[in-house]
């Protein structure tokens, strides 16, 4: 007997079939559009829409920047199909209901996913509006109880997922090469390793400090549950690429305030400088300034991967 995900699922891919046109049917690529990509859409050629509210099983997006809508149409000639706005735990959404469309998209036959996101930068040498291609992950929600596929075995899906090539090296190369292509410089694009936060609150000094030490590139909300449930569900290759939106400051110490009261008791004034704080809006601009490389970037890597 199928399996109450393999009926949900089913009954997604019915009601998407019976709205857009049979030559959408099966994409080769999908892609997710985090804060930044949805702009994707005026990309595609003879594009057709379905908001996630009327495909049976999929949540709605609540976030700023997702639209929750997904888009089927030509990709560099090439049928797509794209999450224009994400699901993310934060909004209260459970990790099924994050994957769940994911799962849908995958058995719709997709060859290749591509994920991408805005992350905060913990490598100090990423600068704003780097392209980071991911090459690891670590889910700390996912090792302290929150892993997206914690619950019954859903067979014939593993029960048990290896991630230790989770993020396809040969995707990965065909990124490089599309930013060759596009003649992006040497600094538009990087590798790294990505973490994964719940939120919503962004990180504090030592958050920020203990995912550097334990070697974190960049920091998000988002993305790991869907690269984890993409690889259970057998998606040939899994890519992702994080736009660095703003650097985490990691002060070296912090603002002591027993030093500031003991040189005001002295009647000296207080030197010591109050921290920078990122904001939501920021990481939005940034998103909308460097949108269309991320763009470019996954177009040509989407004509890579239908040129074989
Ligand atoms: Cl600084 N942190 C997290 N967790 N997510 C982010 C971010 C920072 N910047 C963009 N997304």
């Amino acid at each position: 007997t199928p399996s109450a995900l393999d009926v949900s699922a089913a009954a997604a891919i019915a009601a998407i079939h019976a709205a857009i046109p049979p030559a959408y049917h099966r994409p080769l690529v999908a892609i997710v559009c985090g804060s930044g990509l949805s702009t994707l859409a005026d990309t595609l050629t003879a594009p057709a829409f379905l908001p996630y509210a009327s495909i049976p099983g999929f949540a709605s997006s609540t976030v700023a920047g997702h639209q929750g809508v997904l888009a089927f149409g030509l990709l560099a000639g090439t049928p797509v199909v794209a999450m224009l706005g994400r699901l993310h735990p934060y909004e209260g959404h459970a990790l099924p209901a994050v994957c769940f469309p994911i799962r849908v998209l995958a058995r719709l036959g997709v060859q290749a996913l591509i994920l991408t996101n805005a992350a905060g930068a913990l490598n100090p040498a990423l600068q704003v509006g780097t392209l980071v291609v991911l090459h690891d992950h670590l889910a700390l929600p996912g090792l302290a109880g929150m892993n997206p596929l914690l619950g019954p075995a859903q067979p014939p899906l593993a029960r048990f997922v290896p991630l230790s090539d989770a993020y396809s090296p040969a995707l990965r190369r065909l990124a490089f090469l599309a930013a060759n292509d596009l003649g992006l410089p040497d600094e538009a694009t990087a590798e790294g390793t990505y973490a994964w936060v719940s939120g919503p609150t962004y990180e504090t000094p030592a958050e920020g400090r203990f995912l550097r030490a334990a070697g974190v590139d960049v920091v998000g909300m988002s993305t790991v549950p869907e690269v984890v449930a993409a690889r259970q569900e057998g998606v040939p290759h899994v890519m992702a690429i994080s736009l660095v939106t703003n650097p985490v400051i990691i002060p070296e110490g912090y603002r002591s305030i027993k030093e500031e009261v003991k040189q005001e008791l002295a009647g000296i004034a207080a030197t010591i400088p109050a921290a920078a704080t990122v904001s939501h809006n920021e990481v939005l601009e940034v998103g909308v300034e460097k949108g269309p490389v991320m763009r470019s970037l996954v177009e040509r890597v989407v004509a890579r991967v239908a040129a074989g």
